[in-house]
């Protein structure tokens, strides 16, 4: 796909904010450095308001340097931690009523396909546990059974953290919250699985303790999203301030999580897988080396 990005002229040039032109200088408009380059070049989430040691913010920023396009495209969000980092990140943002991201993302991927015929817009759902797997469910499936060419990520760090502590359908059985003090009656709701069944040509599940098998997930995610059909995205984002541990103690709970629960699990359709390889052969046909 060729990038493009706002070409001002001459005689504006010097009015467009810092910001603007970091973003085209300095990547990650123009060059994405991925997972690899955080820290070394310009990002597209530098700050946001959450706790310390936040693995909500933690997952933004990783998938966030994982877009294959951050210039084309955007992101769907609904109320919930998510949205603070996500409304200071340099990617178009569409906030919605709680749990409605789906349908809203399905009509703008529809009216972008209209708008844009020719070019690709990448449409992506990135909310948490609680819009997707409670009050957001039913739109959240009816999107993927109508097969729209979205991309789903959830940020679970199961509990509505935005809220003060209730439970969540992702919480785990057992787990007490501050508004659940005897626990969790019932299971985590199995949406990773649901995924599956309901039409998603790539799922995968991943936590913010592997952040390389996240990029690439969040990658293959978008991609397949653009040519095959709807896929999801499950990241493990612990949050210390309503599980109660320490705020440097979110990767070990991560990795704790990864070797008890959450381990890295992905999945593909036929076609998807297909695409995939299409994209590879392609790939060292012109001997670019993917990383
Ligand atoms: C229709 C509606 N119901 C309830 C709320 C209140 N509300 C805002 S955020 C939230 C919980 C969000 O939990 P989750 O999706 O898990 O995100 P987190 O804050 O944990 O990141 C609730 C219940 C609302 N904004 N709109
Ligand atoms: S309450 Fe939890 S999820 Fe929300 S900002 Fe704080 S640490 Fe992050
Ligand atoms: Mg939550």
């Amino acid at each position: 796909m060729k990038t493009r990005v706002i070409t001002p002229a001459d005689v504006f040039e010097k009015y467009l904010p810092e910001e603007y032109r970091d973003l085209v200088d300095r990547g990650p408009y123009l060059e994405n450095h991925g997972v690899a380059g955080l820290g070394t070049t310009k990002e597209l989430v530098e700050q946001h308001p959450h706790c310390a040691g936040c693995g909500v913010s933690l997952g933004i920023r990783l998938a966030a340097a994982s877009l294959p396009s951050p210039e084309d495209t955007i992101i769907v969000g609904t109320p919930g931690c998510s949205f603070f980092a996500l409304a200071q990140t340099a990617v178009n943002y569409s906030n919605t009523a709680f749990g409605n991201q789906n349908a809203v993302a399905s009509g703008i991927k529809r009216m972008l396909q209209v708008r844009h015929p020719d070019k690709n817009k990448d449409v992506i759902v990135m909310v948490g546990d609680g819009g997707i797997a409670d009050i957001g469910l039913d739109l959240t499936l009816h999107s993927w059974f109508r097969r729209e060419k979205i991309t789903t990520i959830m940020l679970d760090n199961e509990v509505y953290g935005n809220t003060g502590g209730q439970e969540s359908g992702m919480s785990k059985i057992g787990q007490k919250l501050n508004m659940a003090p005897t626990g969790k009656k019932f299971p985590k709701v199995p949406v990773y699985d649901m995924a599956k069944t309901a039409g998603c040509a790539y799922t995968a599940r991943v936590t913010v303790a592997s952040p390389y098998k996240l990029e690439k997930a969040v990658r293959k995610a978008v991609l397949i999203a653009r040519n095959v059909g709807p896929t999801y995205v499950q990241i493990y984002t612990p949050c210390p301030t309503n599980m109660k541990f320490p705020s440097n103690g979110t990767i070990n709970v991560a990795k704790e999580a990864e070797k008890e629960y959450y381990s890295f699990d992905e999945y593909f359709t036929k076609e998807a897988e297909q695409y995939l390889a299409e994209q590879n052969a392609l790939k060292n046909s012109q001997g670019i080396d993917e990383k």
